[in-house]
């Protein structure tokens, strides 16, 4: 009878544990979580933290007007150059 109490707490303290987990690790959710660079809490792509809580850089294909002319995610000299500026 004790071994089962035993099991029972550690069953619940476990999913209590995955549980906090899954609704930590959430891109959108405002808390800048392992694996996350930044996180705002909105779906603005472009407003210095991306849709995937990654912080902007030249080449992720999203225009950063603050620092990029452009950004057309490629490393071709296609008319927007590799620094991000227009050729
Ligand atoms: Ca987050
Ligand atoms: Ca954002
Ligand atoms: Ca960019
Ligand atoms: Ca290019």
């Amino acid at each position: 009878m004790k071994t089962f109490k035993f099991f029972s707490i550690l069953v619940i303290v476990l999913s209590l544990f995955i549980h906090a987990c899954g609704d930590n690790i959430e891109c959108g959710d405002g808390n800048i979580d392992l694996a996350e660079e930044c996180d705002d809490g909105n779906d603005i792509n472009d407003d210095g933290c991306s849709n995937l809580c990654l912080l902007p850089i030249c080449g992720d294909g999203i225009l950063n007007q603050a620092f990029e002319e452009c950004d057309d995610g490629n490393d071709l000299d296609d008319g927007c150059d590799n620094d991000c500026t227009l050729l």
